[in-house]
């Protein structure tokens, strides 16, 4: 029988290249995010990839609307092995003393408690079977606050505590945690964090040779085909040109 994943936020960037990647080795796919054109398109891609797939819209704020799109999984979409919590961004690059309480207020609920609902969700499932993996997508701005970076960073330093805490909490199972920490990758979160200026967004990746989704994909990917008894508990991937999340060498 085939693993299934699910993935949030695949309607784009990372999420999306982590469900190709799985769909080619072998997983079934729920997918999820707010676009139902987008999901649904990449949905016939998935299938025409062997997978069989499930798409759900919902908004990971929306905790009654999480809950509903879990709790009404059909039986044969309800044994979740993996779950990436990867939907979630940055809006704005103010300093701390000047930022927007409504793109504040985004980023927490998306990136943490959206990330915590989820999980809150699926993972008792993973306890009660003794198996299953949980990959957050963190990222190096949870290493260390870089200028303007302030509520974003803390969301995924949050996203690091989470993941660490969870593993402690499933200790006692085989179910593995992971956080992932990409650098710079190229896709569409700029233009998000930009408020969808995309000169300003294509600046951040202006002389330097940024990471793909695809390249997230693949360290994802490592992690989940790793033998049972080994968790990868984090994996920082940085551009070769990037040094931290504020060290950036540009040509
Ligand atoms: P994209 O903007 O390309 O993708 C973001 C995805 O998240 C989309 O599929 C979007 O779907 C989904 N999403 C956003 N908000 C919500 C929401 N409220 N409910 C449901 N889905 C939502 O950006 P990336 O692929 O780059 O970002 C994915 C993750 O990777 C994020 O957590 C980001 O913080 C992290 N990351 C990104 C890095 C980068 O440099 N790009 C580096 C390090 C980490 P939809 O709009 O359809 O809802
Ligand atoms: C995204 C990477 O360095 O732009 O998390 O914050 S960075």
């Amino acid at each position: 029988m085939k693993k299934i994943a699910l993935v949030t936020g695949a309607t784009s960037g990372i999420g999306e290249a982590c469900a190709r990647k799985l769909a080619e080795n072998g997983y079934n796919l729920i997918i999820t995010g707010r676009r139902a054109d987008r999901l649904n398109a990449i949905a016939d891609e998935l299938r025409a990839l062997g997978a069989e797939v499930l798409t759900l819209v919902f908004d990971v704020r929306d905790r009654e609307a999480a809950t509903a799109a879990i709790n009404g999984l059909p039986a044969e979409w309800q044994e979740i092995d993996v779950l990436i919590n990867n939907a979630g961004g940055a809006l704005g690059l103010e300093p701390e003393y000047a930022g927007d309480y409504v793109d504040w207020d985004t980023m927490i609920d998306t990136n943490i408690k959206g990330l915590l609902t989820m999980t809150r969700l699926v993972v008792p499932g993973m306890v009660e079977r003794d198996r299953g993996h949980v990959v957050n997508i963190g990222s190096v701005a949870g290493d260390a606050a870089y200028a303007g970076g302030n509520v974003y960073c803390a969301t995924k330093s949050a996203v690091k505590a989470l993941s660490d805490g969870l593993r402690i909490d499933v200790a006692h199972t085989r179910v593995r945690v992971t956080n992932i920490k990409p650098g710079l990758v190229e896709t569409n979160f700029s233009v998000i964090r930009f408020h969808g200026d995309k000169d300003r967004a294509d600046g951040v990746y202006k002389g330097i040779e940024p990471l793909t989704g695809k390249d997230i994909a693949e360290s994802v990917y490592y992690a989940v085909s790793a033998p049972a008894h080994v968790q990868v508990a984090e994996i920082l991937i940085l551009a070769t040109h990037q040094a931290s999340g504020s060290v950036i060498h540009r040509k």
